[in-house]
């Protein structure tokens, strides 16, 4: 059976034939327009970048390669034992568009096992940092850190030919993954249970099942479930959200993977973005702290009112592309109502009740283009029931995996010869004397 790699090469030669076919027949065909709302807005809905692993619908949500999340579902593989889709499958899929089989995937968690292990300089490094400084801070440090070791690098100083770029870019971004659990875990046992010992990766385990135990949690069947579940789920999100498109534009630049991944977890930590992860959860018990159990679905709207007349938004609403409740939102939701001790959990079903009465409060106060929640409005609450509760440790587990769809992009980047990002900025001057002369 062929390993991810074999696929991948196996894959390429015909995404490369399309890509040229695209160039030479396609170059000057027009597919959309630029307005000035959209130079102005944030770049919304400007069709302007290739992305290859997923597309998202505004209203049906994301597709991997044309599977809807039930889809992914039904047909990734789980790990030994469990229910959810692993990592490595969804992985498997982003990069190659195709569904491993149970062996294929197994065999990708043995490899990744087998170079988890952290370098000694980035262990003193990470435990050298203050316990202070935010986590997010910490693992977008520790993965910078890991380029000591880069291929593409060290390729490319010595001169490496453009066909070998995917292939050293490949070599890290594998690497770059396998590393990610024992940098995430450390940081949380430096911050919040520090002096405690860290556990060996064991080469048995899949990629989540390891950052499990290594986070401390290893006897936890049910948060691990939660996690392969949130880490297939968080993977990817096409390439315009602020964390891809970060990554997608240093990679551009051929920083190596590390640096790129690096810079796109500090687009990740924002509260716009990976940041509400936390704030959701802040954010809610705030309210319980206030109202107390069993909340009513009016003291719920009062309180959503006064979150809006504050200035603040609320979090885990609102998207810059959906117009309908995310996908995900529903995956994790249906997670949740499959087991009754989530169900039992008065933060879950505060999750539950502001989502019967939060779209109708956003309509009615008509600034957000999208009242639905986002994945966020529900992922920290079960990570908190299952005792994972320091909830500024949150976005790191979605820089965890928003690793799947970064580095799918990075190495077909490479793979494809795409260029250096470089769009073309105006001043507010020139932008009135384009349309005076348009
Ligand atoms: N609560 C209150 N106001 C909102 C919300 C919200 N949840 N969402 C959007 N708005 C406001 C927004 O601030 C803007 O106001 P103004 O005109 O004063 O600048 C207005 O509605 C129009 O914004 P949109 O065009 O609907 O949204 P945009 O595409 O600019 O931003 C988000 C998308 C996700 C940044 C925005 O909806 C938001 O701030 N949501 C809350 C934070 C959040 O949940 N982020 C997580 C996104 C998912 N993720 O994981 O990354
Ligand atoms: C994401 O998963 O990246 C968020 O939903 C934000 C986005 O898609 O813009």
């Amino acid at each position: 059976t062929k390993t991810l790699r074999e696929t991948l090469q196996d894959v390429i030669p015909a995404k490369q034939e399309q890509l040229k076919k695209l160039k030479t027949e396609h170059a000057q065909t027009v597919v959309g327009d630029i307005k000035v709302e959209n130079i102005i807005g944030g770049m919304r809905g400007l069709k302007s970048m290739l992305w290859e692993a997923s597309v998202l619908d505004p209203n049906e949500g994301i597709r991997f390669h044309g599977l809807t999340i039930p889809d992914c579902q039904k047909v990734l593989p789980p790990a030994p034992g469990g229910n959810e889709m692993t990592a490595e499958s969804m992985l498997w899929l982003l990069m190659t568009g195709q569904v491993p089989t149970t062996e294929q995937s197994r065999q990708l968690s043995q490899e990744l096992a087998s170079k988890g292990q952290l370098p000694a300089f980035i262990e003193q490094l990470i435990d050298s940092l203050p316990q202070t400084l935010h986590p997010m801070t910490q693992l977008g440090i520790g993965v910078a850190a890991l380029n000591h070791d880069s291929s593409f690098q060290s390729a490319y100083e010595k001169g490496m030919k453009k066909s070998e770029y995917w292939t050293h870019t490949y070599e890290d971004c594998i690497n770059l993954l396998a590393r990610l659990p024992a940098l995430a875990a450390r940081i949380y046992r430096n911050v919040y249970h520090p002096g405690k010992k860290i556990p060996a990766i064991d080469k048995d385990l899949d990629l989540v099942g390891n950052y499990t135990n290594l986070l401390g949690f290893g006897g936890n069947k049910n948060l691990t479930e939660y996690l392969r579940l949130y880490i297939a789920l968080h993977g990817d999100h096409e390439g315009g959200n602020a964390s891809a498109h970060t990554s997608h534009l240093v990679g551009s630049t051929l920083a190596d993977p590390y640096l790129a991944y690096s810079a796109a977890l500090y687009a990740l930590a924002g509260p716009l973005h990976g940041l509400a992860n936390q704030e959701v959860l802040r954010w809610q018990q705030a309210m319980q702290k206030e109202l107390g159990d069993n909340v009513t679905h009016d003291q719920i709207k009062e309180y959503l009112w006064k979150t809006l007349k504050s200035g603040q938004v609320v979090p885990g609403y609102g998207h810059g592309v959906l117009r309908q409740a995310d996908p995900r939102f529903i995956a994790l939701q249906e997670f949740c109502e499959s087991r009754p001790e989530l169900m039992a959990s008065s933060t879950i079903q505060l999750v539950k009740k502001t989502y019967e009465v939060a779209p109708a409060v956003l309509k009615e106060h008509g600034k957000t283009k999208n009242p639905y929640p986002n994945v966020d409005a529900t992922s920290g609450c079960v990570l908190y029931h299952y005792g994972l509760t320091e909830y500024k440790y949150y976005t790191v587990i979605f820089g965890v995996s928003r690793a799947l769809g970064a580095i799918t992009q990075l190495v077909w980047s490479r793979a494809l010869g795409l260029p250096l990002e470089r769009p073309k900025s105006l001043s507010m001057d020139a932008l009135e004397k384009l349309i005076k002369s348009s």
